[in-house]
């Protein structure tokens, strides 16, 4: 699992290392964005929170991972990027794979300064012009990540599966250092 705030890179940084490892990456924020974008139930229900920087419903996004993980490419194992987001979502996908006597090997999370944060979130917006990437919907995503996601650090502290990495500097030199974090694990 790759988890970070809004912008440190979990996008950028997950690609990278899954291709490096041979697995497959899956982003819950890109696969609920492909959903808007086709406009399905679920893609719908999801924009009213992506819009707003809120988190989509627990019940909404389990569904989308279950069915991930029973697919032919959870079998090998993957890396996840955005996901969990709460302690209940961690607590959930715990439980599924317990029940198949897997688990969760490893959590890089990847530290930014909150400044940084936000410079790249609007760089962002200038060239994609993302939905979420406004100042208003930043403040909102970076405010949910303290309170609901960050606890999750913790979580998997407990756990001893955390590498936190330095997520500040070049794309090339954080990838060392989550290649680094990864290799150390194994
Ligand atoms: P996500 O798509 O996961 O969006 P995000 O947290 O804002 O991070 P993002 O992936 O965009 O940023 P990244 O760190 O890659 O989620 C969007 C929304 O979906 C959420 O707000 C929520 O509503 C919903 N959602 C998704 N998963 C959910 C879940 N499990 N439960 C409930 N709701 C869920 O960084 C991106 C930017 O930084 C890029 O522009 C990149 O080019 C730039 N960048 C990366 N590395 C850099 C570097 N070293 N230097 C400079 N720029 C860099």
């Amino acid at each position: 699992m790759i988890l970070g705030a809004p912008g440190s890179g979990k996008g950028t940084q997950g690609q990278l290392i899954a291709k490096h490892l041979g697995i497959a990456e899956v982003s819950t924020g890109e696969l609920l964005r492909a959903a808007a974008k086709q406009g399905t139930a679920l893609g719908l229900e999801a924009r009213k929170y992506m819009d707003k920087g809120l988190l989509v419903p627990d019940e909404v996004i389990l569904s989308l991972i279950r069915e991930i993980l029973d697919s032919p490419a959870g079998k090998r194992g993957m890396l996840m990027d955005g996901f969990p987001r709460t302690v209940p979502q961690a607590e959930a996908v715990d439980r599924f794979l317990a029940g198949r006597k897997e688990r969760v090997s490893l959590v890089l999370v990847l530290e930014v300064p909150e400044d940084e944060l936000v410079r790249r979130l609007l760089a962002r917006a200038a060239k994609e012009g993302r939905a979420d990437d406004n100042l208003e919907s930043i403040q909102q995503r970076l405010e949910v990540y303290h309170r609901q996601t960050a606890p999750l650090v913790a979580y998997y502290e407990r756990q001893g599966v955390v590498r936190r990495v330095p997520g500040a500097g070049s794309v090339e030199e954080i990838q060392q250092r989550v290649r680094k974090a990864v290799g150390g694990a194994a």
